[in-house]
């Protein structure tokens, strides 16, 4: 099978999310390496395809680009519905599968564009910049905190079957403030992305992609 879909994306970053559920499904995929958040020229890369200047980026198959994360893995999921990795249309599911898929960028996701550059809001006062970084990390943690506080995961967090959502969680919360924090402020979902860390299927890709590397968990 040829290279039929493109990335723009960066190890450890959310396109790790799209690129594990491409494994999963079975799709052939090449990524475009721009680790957006090291600067202008990373940016530079990506800036012909999304003039948000950010990765995830998928081009499919047929031409078309698709920008932002969540979008990505559930457009992927729905159209390649034999992979089993989002709750159909008709399943009493989707209405918490759509839920949480859209509060991951909109409450933490949307943090990072503060986190990886604080001067874009507060210039260069390196004490308003250290209180950013705090607070937008205790903010991460709320969020985490109250999603768990509303949800009653199986196996995974939506029941008995892996989804897209379960990568997508496995990944953002590795971010800061990390995995230790995660754990505490969401006891529910912690069993839970410790399974999809453990998945089989995405031992290599994990190494490869986002390695369990010596205090990975913060
Ligand atoms: N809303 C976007 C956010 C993507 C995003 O923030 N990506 C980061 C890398 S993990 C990025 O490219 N940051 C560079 C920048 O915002 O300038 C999504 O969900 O895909």
């Amino acid at each position: 099978m040829g290279m039929d879909f493109t990335l723009y994306g960066a190890a450890g970053s959310g396109s790790v999310p799209v690129e594990a559920a491409l494994r999963l499904i079975g799709l052939d995929y090449q990524v475009v390496e721009a680790p957006t958040w090291e600067g202008e020229a990373e940016r530079a890369k990506v800036a012909a395809v999304n003039p948000m200047r950010q990765v995830p980026a998928l081009i499919t198959p047929a031409g078309e680009v698709i920008t932002e994360s969540a979008a990505i893995l559930i457009w992927l999921a729905d159209s390649h519905p034999q992979a089993r990795l989002a709750p159909t249309l008709d399943d009493r599911r989707r209405a918490q599968f759509l839920r949480w898929m859209s509060f991951i960028p909109a409450a933490v996701y949307s943090m990072f564009w503060v986190r990886d550059e604080p001067s874009r809001l507060v210039g260069a006062d390196p004490k308003a910049q250290a209180e950013i970084q705090q607070r937008t990390a205790d903010r991460i943690a709320d969020c985490w905190r109250m999603m768990d506080s509303q949800i009653t995961p199986g196996r995974f967090l939506l029941g008995e079957e892996i989804t897209v959502l379960d990568l997508y969680v496995a990944v953002a919360s590795r971010w800061t403030p990390r995995r230790r924090r995660f754990y505490a402020e969401a006891p529910g979902m912690a069993p839970v992305v410790r399974r999809v860390d453990a998945l089989p299927a995405l031992q290599d890709f994990w190494a490869e992609r986002f390695p369990f590397d010596d205090g990975w968990e913060g």
